[in-house]
Protein backbone atom coordinates (compact mmCIF):
# COMPACT_ATOMS: atom_id res chain seq x y z
CA UNK A 1 0.00 0.00 0.00
CA UNK A 2 1.19 3.39 -0.94
CA UNK A 3 1.50 5.96 1.69
CA UNK A 4 -0.96 8.04 0.62
CA UNK A 5 -3.23 5.61 0.76
CA UNK A 6 -1.98 4.95 3.98
CA UNK A 7 -2.91 8.03 5.25
CA UNK A 8 -5.74 8.72 3.56
CA UNK A 9 -7.05 5.59 5.65
CA UNK A 10 -5.80 7.00 8.86
CA UNK A 11 -8.25 9.63 7.83
CA UNK A 12 -10.79 7.98 7.33
CA UNK A 13 -10.34 5.95 11.21
CA UNK A 14 -9.37 9.25 12.97
CA UNK A 15 -12.77 10.89 11.68
CA UNK A 16 -14.75 8.09 12.69
CA UNK A 17 -13.15 8.27 16.06
CA UNK A 18 -14.04 11.53 16.21
CA UNK A 19 -18.03 10.79 14.77
CA UNK A 20 -18.18 8.29 18.03
CA UNK A 21 -18.50 5.79 15.50
CA UNK A 22 -17.64 2.11 16.29
CA UNK A 23 -14.54 0.53 14.95
CA UNK A 24 -15.74 -2.65 13.60
CA UNK A 25 -13.59 -6.34 12.84
CA UNK A 26 -13.26 -5.98 9.30
CA UNK A 27 -12.33 -2.14 9.19
CA UNK A 28 -8.60 -0.62 8.57
CA UNK A 29 -7.34 0.12 12.01
CA UNK A 30 -3.61 1.37 12.71
CA UNK A 31 -1.83 -1.41 13.90
CA UNK A 32 -1.17 0.43 17.31
CA UNK A 33 -4.71 0.37 17.90
CA UNK A 34 -5.12 -3.78 17.02
CA UNK A 35 -1.88 -4.57 19.48
CA UNK A 36 -3.35 -2.10 22.35
CA UNK A 37 -6.95 -3.56 22.10
CA UNK A 38 -5.59 -7.09 22.09
CA UNK A 39 -3.69 -5.76 25.28
CA UNK A 40 -6.43 -4.76 27.43
CA UNK A 41 -9.38 -6.82 25.93
CA UNK A 42 -6.80 -9.75 26.38
CA UNK A 43 -5.97 -8.24 30.27
CA UNK A 44 -9.38 -8.28 31.26
CA UNK A 45 -10.82 -12.08 29.85
CA UNK A 46 -7.67 -13.43 31.87
CA UNK A 47 -8.52 -11.30 34.92
CA UNK A 48 -12.30 -12.68 34.94
CA UNK A 49 -10.91 -15.92 34.43
CA UNK A 50 -8.41 -15.69 37.20
CA UNK A 51 -10.90 -13.91 38.93
CA UNK A 52 -12.81 -17.25 39.39
CA UNK A 53 -10.13 -18.33 41.30
CA UNK A 54 -10.04 -16.62 44.78
CA UNK A 55 -14.06 -17.12 45.42
CA UNK A 56 -14.07 -20.56 43.80
CA UNK A 57 -12.66 -21.31 46.99
CA UNK A 58 -15.44 -20.70 49.06
CA UNK A 59 -17.98 -22.54 47.29
CA UNK A 60 -17.34 -25.40 49.40
CA UNK A 61 -18.00 -23.31 52.85
CA UNK A 62 -20.85 -21.10 51.73
CA UNK A 63 -22.98 -20.96 55.11
CA UNK A 64 -26.05 -21.71 53.60
CA UNK A 65 -27.93 -23.28 50.39
CA UNK A 66 -28.90 -19.64 49.40
CA UNK A 67 -25.50 -18.23 49.70
CA UNK A 68 -23.82 -21.26 47.40
CA UNK A 69 -26.27 -20.72 44.79
CA UNK A 70 -25.70 -17.08 45.06
CA UNK A 71 -21.73 -17.94 44.85
CA UNK A 72 -22.09 -20.32 42.35
CA UNK A 73 -23.79 -18.51 39.73
CA UNK A 74 -21.28 -15.03 39.98
CA UNK A 75 -18.36 -17.31 38.88
CA UNK A 76 -20.31 -18.49 36.35
CA UNK A 77 -20.64 -15.20 35.10
CA UNK A 78 -17.38 -14.66 35.59
CA UNK A 79 -16.67 -17.26 33.27
CA UNK A 80 -18.93 -15.94 30.59
CA UNK A 81 -17.41 -12.80 30.65
CA UNK A 82 -14.11 -14.15 30.09
CA UNK A 83 -15.62 -15.95 26.88
CA UNK A 84 -17.28 -13.06 25.60
CA UNK A 85 -14.22 -11.42 25.99
CA UNK A 86 -11.66 -13.51 24.51
CA UNK A 87 -14.31 -14.07 21.43
CA UNK A 88 -14.02 -9.81 21.33
CA UNK A 89 -9.91 -10.41 21.44
CA UNK A 90 -10.02 -12.83 18.55
CA UNK A 91 -11.72 -10.73 16.23
CA UNK A 92 -8.39 -8.92 16.49
CA UNK A 93 -6.75 -11.89 15.13
CA UNK A 94 -5.48 -13.59 17.59
CA UNK A 95 -6.24 -17.17 18.42
CA UNK A 96 -7.22 -18.52 21.83
CA UNK A 97 -4.45 -20.99 22.15
CA UNK A 98 -2.18 -17.54 21.10
CA UNK A 99 -3.92 -15.91 24.41
CA UNK A 100 -4.07 -18.56 27.28
CA UNK A 101 -0.36 -19.04 26.05
CA UNK A 102 0.50 -15.52 26.75
CA UNK A 103 -1.22 -15.88 30.33
CA UNK A 104 0.44 -19.39 31.11
CA UNK A 105 4.02 -18.01 30.26
CA UNK A 106 3.37 -14.51 32.12
CA UNK A 107 3.73 -12.65 28.98
CA UNK A 108 0.40 -10.82 29.53
CA UNK A 109 -1.00 -9.27 32.84
CA UNK A 110 -4.24 -9.91 34.85
CA UNK A 111 -5.61 -7.56 37.02
CA UNK A 112 -3.49 -7.17 40.73
CA UNK A 113 -6.23 -7.58 42.83
CA UNK A 114 -7.02 -11.42 42.34
CA UNK A 115 -2.99 -12.34 43.65
CA UNK A 116 -4.76 -11.85 46.84
CA UNK A 117 -6.11 -14.95 49.29
CA UNK A 118 -9.58 -14.94 50.26
CA UNK A 119 -8.81 -15.67 54.10
CA UNK A 120 -12.83 -15.73 55.45
CA UNK A 121 -16.45 -16.19 53.93
CA UNK A 122 -16.65 -12.28 54.75
CA UNK A 123 -13.97 -11.79 51.58
CA UNK A 124 -16.74 -13.63 49.57
CA UNK A 125 -18.71 -10.42 50.34
CA UNK A 126 -15.81 -7.87 49.94
CA UNK A 127 -14.98 -8.94 46.48
CA UNK A 128 -18.44 -8.34 45.07
CA UNK A 129 -19.14 -5.25 46.78
CA UNK A 130 -15.49 -3.81 46.48
CA UNK A 131 -13.87 -5.80 43.73
CA UNK A 132 -17.30 -5.66 41.56
CA UNK A 133 -17.92 -2.50 42.40
CA UNK A 134 -14.63 -0.87 41.19
CA UNK A 135 -15.13 -3.55 38.19
CA UNK A 136 -18.53 -1.42 37.24
CA UNK A 137 -16.99 1.73 37.82
CA UNK A 138 -14.35 0.76 35.51
CA UNK A 139 -16.72 -0.68 32.97
CA UNK A 140 -19.23 1.41 32.42
CA UNK A 141 -17.48 3.92 30.62
CA UNK A 142 -16.12 1.00 28.67
CA UNK A 143 -19.85 0.52 27.01
CA UNK A 144 -19.32 3.05 24.91
CA UNK A 145 -15.24 2.13 23.66
CA UNK A 146 -14.47 2.67 20.35
CA UNK A 147 -14.35 -1.00 19.54
CA UNK A 148 -17.50 -2.54 18.52
CA UNK A 149 -17.15 -5.85 19.64
CA UNK A 150 -15.38 -4.92 23.15
CA UNK A 151 -17.92 -2.03 23.63
CA UNK A 152 -20.99 -4.73 23.15
CA UNK A 153 -19.52 -7.04 25.24
CA UNK A 154 -19.56 -4.46 27.94
CA UNK A 155 -23.08 -4.14 28.22
CA UNK A 156 -23.97 -7.35 29.51
CA UNK A 157 -21.19 -7.47 31.39
CA UNK A 158 -22.27 -4.81 33.61
CA UNK A 159 -25.54 -5.64 33.93
CA UNK A 160 -23.90 -9.08 35.67
CA UNK A 161 -21.36 -7.07 37.44
CA UNK A 162 -24.37 -5.35 38.83
CA UNK A 163 -25.92 -8.13 40.89
CA UNK A 164 -22.82 -9.23 41.57
CA UNK A 165 -21.78 -6.27 43.66
CA UNK A 166 -25.46 -6.60 45.28
CA UNK A 167 -25.03 -9.69 46.27
CA UNK A 168 -21.60 -8.79 47.65
CA UNK A 169 -22.84 -5.61 49.69
CA UNK A 170 -25.69 -7.92 51.08
CA UNK A 171 -23.36 -10.41 52.79
CA UNK A 172 -21.28 -7.35 54.33
CA UNK A 173 -24.63 -6.28 55.04
CA UNK A 174 -25.57 -9.37 56.94
CA UNK A 175 -22.09 -9.77 58.98
CA UNK A 176 -21.93 -6.40 59.66
CA UNK A 177 -25.55 -6.31 61.81
CA UNK A 178 -24.35 -10.06 63.03
CA UNK A 179 -22.83 -10.79 65.93
CA UNK A 180 -19.62 -8.95 67.35
CA UNK A 181 -17.56 -11.33 65.39
CA UNK A 182 -19.13 -11.50 62.79
CA UNK A 183 -19.11 -7.76 62.27
CA UNK A 184 -15.10 -8.12 62.84
CA UNK A 185 -14.62 -10.55 60.55
CA UNK A 186 -16.43 -7.56 57.91
CA UNK A 187 -14.58 -4.88 59.34
CA UNK A 188 -11.23 -7.39 58.73
CA UNK A 189 -12.50 -8.12 55.27
CA UNK A 190 -12.55 -4.59 54.18
CA UNK A 191 -9.53 -3.48 55.65
CA UNK A 192 -7.64 -6.35 53.64
CA UNK A 193 -9.63 -5.05 50.24
CA UNK A 194 -9.48 -1.70 50.40
CA UNK A 195 -6.24 -0.63 49.22
CA UNK A 196 -6.11 -3.53 46.60
CA UNK A 197 -9.29 -2.80 45.30
CA UNK A 198 -7.93 1.13 44.85
CA UNK A 199 -5.28 0.10 43.25
CA UNK A 200 -6.91 -2.34 40.51
CA UNK A 201 -8.42 1.28 38.92
CA UNK A 202 -4.00 0.83 37.15
CA UNK A 203 -1.19 3.57 38.42
CA UNK A 204 -1.83 7.29 38.86
CA UNK A 205 -2.28 9.39 35.71
CA UNK A 206 1.02 10.89 36.22
CA UNK A 207 2.77 7.25 35.88
CA UNK A 208 0.05 5.52 33.11
CA UNK A 209 2.16 5.05 30.12
CA UNK A 210 -1.00 4.08 27.87
CA UNK A 211 -3.98 6.85 29.65
CA UNK A 212 -3.17 9.34 27.03
CA UNK A 213 -2.95 7.05 23.45
CA UNK A 214 -6.24 5.17 24.69
CA UNK A 215 -8.15 8.31 25.45
CA UNK A 216 -7.50 9.89 21.93
CA UNK A 217 -8.66 6.36 20.54
CA UNK A 218 -11.85 6.55 23.06
CA UNK A 219 -10.90 3.34 24.40
CA UNK A 220 -10.55 4.19 27.79
CA UNK A 221 -13.14 6.92 28.46
CA UNK A 222 -12.20 8.27 32.28
CA UNK A 223 -8.55 8.05 33.86
CA UNK A 224 -7.46 6.30 36.52
CA UNK A 225 -7.37 8.87 38.97
CA UNK A 226 -11.05 9.86 37.87
CA UNK A 227 -12.23 6.19 38.29
CA UNK A 228 -10.80 5.71 41.48
CA UNK A 229 -12.30 9.14 42.53
CA UNK A 230 -15.81 8.27 41.46
CA UNK A 231 -15.09 5.04 43.54
CA UNK A 232 -14.28 5.92 46.82
CA UNK A 233 -17.42 8.64 46.45
CA UNK A 234 -19.72 5.91 45.79
CA UNK A 235 -18.14 3.16 48.67
CA UNK A 236 -17.67 5.16 51.38
CA UNK A 237 -21.64 6.33 52.32
CA UNK A 238 -22.04 2.78 51.62
CA UNK A 239 -19.80 1.69 54.11
CA UNK A 240 -20.97 4.18 56.57
CA UNK A 241 -24.47 2.95 56.30
CA UNK A 242 -23.76 -0.53 57.49
CA UNK A 243 -21.45 1.13 59.97
CA UNK A 244 -18.14 -0.04 58.71
CA UNK A 245 -14.89 1.77 59.05
CA UNK A 246 -13.06 2.69 55.83
CA UNK A 247 -8.92 1.85 56.90
CA UNK A 248 -7.66 5.52 55.80
CA UNK A 249 -6.62 7.89 58.36
CA UNK A 250 -6.64 10.81 56.46
CA UNK A 251 -10.09 9.71 54.53
CA UNK A 252 -11.94 13.32 54.71
CA UNK A 253 -14.84 14.87 52.61
CA UNK A 254 -13.92 17.96 50.77
CA UNK A 255 -16.12 20.54 50.82
CA UNK A 256 -14.70 22.45 48.18
CA UNK A 257 -14.53 19.15 45.54
CA UNK A 258 -17.67 18.01 46.66
CA UNK A 259 -15.92 14.88 46.91
CA UNK A 260 -13.36 12.77 49.45
CA UNK A 261 -9.42 13.36 49.76
CA UNK A 262 -7.89 10.46 50.35
CA UNK A 263 -4.24 8.39 51.04
CA UNK A 264 -1.66 7.41 49.23
CA UNK A 265 -1.89 3.72 48.15
CA UNK A 266 1.38 1.71 48.28
CA UNK A 267 2.39 1.66 45.03
CA UNK A 268 5.95 -0.66 45.96
CA UNK A 269 3.38 -3.74 46.99
CA UNK A 270 1.27 -2.67 43.54
CA UNK A 271 4.40 -3.27 41.29
CA UNK A 272 5.32 -6.35 42.97
CA UNK A 273 2.01 -7.50 43.16
CA UNK A 274 1.95 -6.96 38.96
CA UNK A 275 5.31 -8.23 38.53
CA UNK A 276 4.28 -11.76 39.89
CA UNK A 277 5.33 -11.32 43.18
CA UNK A 278 2.28 -10.84 45.13
CA UNK A 279 0.68 -13.62 47.89
CA UNK A 280 -0.98 -15.51 45.39
CA UNK A 281 0.17 -15.37 41.67
CA UNK A 282 2.18 -18.56 41.45
CA UNK A 283 -0.59 -20.69 42.78
CA UNK A 284 -3.43 -18.66 40.54
CA UNK A 285 -0.96 -19.24 37.39
CA UNK A 286 -0.25 -22.65 38.17
CA UNK A 287 -4.32 -23.32 38.86
CA UNK A 288 -4.96 -22.15 35.40
CA UNK A 289 -2.15 -24.04 33.52
CA UNK A 290 -2.99 -27.08 35.13
CA UNK A 291 -6.83 -26.76 34.25
CA UNK A 292 -5.51 -26.28 30.85
CA UNK A 293 -3.52 -29.49 30.74
CA UNK A 294 -6.16 -31.80 32.60
CA UNK A 295 -8.56 -30.68 29.93
CA UNK A 296 -6.84 -31.31 26.93
CA UNK A 297 -8.72 -34.88 26.63
CA UNK A 298 -11.72 -32.60 26.41
CA UNK A 299 -10.23 -30.44 23.47
CA UNK A 300 -8.83 -33.44 21.65
CA UNK A 301 -11.93 -35.43 22.28
CA UNK A 302 -14.17 -32.31 20.80
CA UNK A 303 -11.94 -32.57 17.99
CA UNK A 304 -11.87 -35.80 16.70
CA UNK A 305 -15.66 -35.62 17.07
CA UNK A 306 -16.06 -32.72 14.76
CA UNK A 307 -13.60 -34.67 12.45
CA UNK A 308 -16.24 -37.71 12.19
CA UNK A 309 -18.74 -35.53 11.74
CA UNK A 310 -17.48 -33.82 9.12
CA UNK A 311 -15.81 -37.26 7.36
CA UNK A 312 -19.63 -38.26 7.62
CA UNK A 313 -20.87 -35.37 5.43
CA UNK A 314 -18.09 -35.73 2.61
CA UNK A 315 -18.92 -39.24 2.66
CA UNK A 316 -23.18 -38.76 2.24
CA UNK A 317 -22.79 -36.15 0.01
CA UNK A 318 -20.92 -38.57 -2.86
N1 LIG B 1 -3.31 -5.10 37.54
O1 LIG B 1 -0.85 2.69 31.57
P1 LIG B 1 -1.72 1.94 32.52
C1 LIG B 1 -13.60 -8.45 37.42
C2 LIG B 1 -0.64 -2.41 34.09
S1 LIG B 1 -12.27 -8.58 36.33
C3 LIG B 1 -2.33 -5.51 36.72
O2 LIG B 1 -2.59 2.75 33.41
P2 LIG B 1 -4.02 0.95 31.07
C4 LIG B 1 -13.94 -9.57 38.29
C5 LIG B 1 -1.10 -2.11 32.67
O3 LIG B 1 -1.62 -3.28 32.04
C6 LIG B 1 -12.18 -6.97 35.60
N2 LIG B 1 -1.71 -4.69 35.84
O4 LIG B 1 -2.58 0.84 31.71
C7 LIG B 1 -13.64 -10.88 37.93
C8 LIG B 1 0.19 -1.60 32.06
O5 LIG B 1 1.09 -2.69 31.79
P3 LIG B 1 1.35 -3.25 30.25
C9 LIG B 1 -10.79 -6.47 35.37
C10 LIG B 1 -2.14 -3.41 35.77
O6 LIG B 1 -4.26 -0.29 30.33
C11 LIG B 1 -13.88 -11.93 38.81
C12 LIG B 1 0.82 -0.83 33.20
O7 LIG B 1 0.28 -1.37 34.39
N3 LIG B 1 -10.95 -5.22 34.68
O8 LIG B 1 -14.21 -7.44 37.43
O9 LIG B 1 -4.20 2.25 30.33
C13 LIG B 1 -14.45 -11.68 40.08
C14 LIG B 1 0.55 0.66 33.13
O10 LIG B 1 -0.81 0.98 33.42
C15 LIG B 1 -3.18 -2.93 36.59
C16 LIG B 1 -10.26 -4.89 33.56
O11 LIG B 1 -9.43 -5.63 33.09
C17 LIG B 1 -3.77 -3.82 37.50
N4 LIG B 1 -4.74 -3.46 38.35
O12 LIG B 1 -5.02 1.06 32.34
C18 LIG B 1 -14.76 -10.37 40.43
C19 LIG B 1 -10.68 -3.59 32.91
N5 LIG B 1 -3.37 -1.62 36.30
O13 LIG B 1 0.01 -3.76 29.77
C20 LIG B 1 -14.53 -9.31 39.53
C21 LIG B 1 -10.02 -3.30 31.59
C22 LIG B 1 -2.49 -1.32 35.35
O14 LIG B 1 1.84 -2.11 29.44
N6 LIG B 1 -8.73 -2.66 31.73
N7 LIG B 1 -1.73 -2.37 35.04
O15 LIG B 1 2.36 -4.35 30.43
C23 LIG B 1 -8.57 -1.33 31.94
O16 LIG B 1 -9.51 -0.59 32.08
C24 LIG B 1 -7.16 -0.79 31.97
O17 LIG B 1 -6.32 -1.75 31.36
C25 LIG B 1 -6.62 -0.44 33.40
C26 LIG B 1 -5.15 0.01 33.27
C27 LIG B 1 -7.43 0.71 33.96
C28 LIG B 1 -6.68 -1.65 34.32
Amino acid sequence: MSEKEVKNLEEIFDAKIARDEKIEPKDWMPEKYRQTHIRQISQHAHSEIVGMLPEGNWITRAPSLKRKVALLAKIQDEAGHGLYLYSACETLGISREELYEQLHSGKAKYSSIFNYPTLTWADMGAIGWLVDGAAIINQVPLCSTSYGPYARAMVRVCKEESFHQRQGFQIMMTLAEGTPEQKEMAQDALNRWWWPSLMMLGPLDAESVHTEQSMKWKLKRKSNDELRQQFVDQTVPQADMIGLTIPDPDLKWNEEKKSYDFGEMNWDEFWQVVKGHGPCNKERISARVNAWEKGKWVRDAAMAYAEKKEEKVVKQAI
